[in-house]
């Protein structure tokens, strides 16, 4: 049975050593790798638990060993990280600017009303995957209108859990081809 996971709030990646991936991705070879910031929004801690038919029985721990896998066979480093509060994604964010070089989001329920998560994306200068486990535009009409979207390089909806992998292989095409995944 899935345990929810205690929302994060972890410092920047090497300082931290937070969920079971992060040792070894952040192990030595992983230095001089280009950072990706995986950043969740709120109640992703509870997925496994929350409303299964929707969004599966996988944990957020195991995507994180999922994006670690992807992230290590691409020659990628990943911070992983989830949070329930606003500012403390834009804080994120914000952090990425010349820390990171792309970030994959599943911004959650801020996709839809926060205005603040938009800017600070659009602020980085980065590249930007947005993700979402389910297809929102099979859902409730008030979840098809993104602000993240505004700000993002592409989106992947509907794919399950894959789609976080698929956001980190498109990041890498991203960085190493410019716009051509
Ligand atoms: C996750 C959520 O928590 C919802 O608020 C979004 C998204 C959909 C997902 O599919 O991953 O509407």
């Amino acid at each position: 049975m899935a345990t929810p996971r205690p929302p994060g709030n972890p410092a920047w990646a090497q300082d931290a050593v937070v969920g079971p991936a992060r040792a070894r991705v952040l192990g030595a070879r992983a230095m001089d790798r280009p950072l990706i910031a995986v950043l969740n929004g709120p109640n992703m801690n509870m997925l496994g638990l929350r409303q299964p038919e929707l969004y599966g029985s996988t944990t957020l721990d195991d995507v994180e060993q999922l994006c670690a896998d992807v992230a290590d066979e691409l020659g990628l480093a990943i911070d992983f990280r989830q949070t329930n509060g606003e500012g403390e994604i834009v804080t994120w964010v914000q952090e990425c600017r010349g820390r990171a070089a792309g970030i994959v989001i599943n911004p959650a329920g801020y996709t839809n009303t926060s205005i603040a998560l938009m800017d600070a994306l659009l602020a980085t200068d980065l590249p930007v995957l947005e993700v979402h486990i389910t297809n929102i535009h099979r859902r409730e009409e008030f979840r098809h209108r993104s602000f993240v979207s505004l700000a993002a390089t592409g989106v992947i909806c509907g794919l399950g859990v894959a789609g976080y992998a698929l956001a980190l292989r498109a990041m890498a095409g991203l960085l190493r081809n410019g716009d051509d995944v």
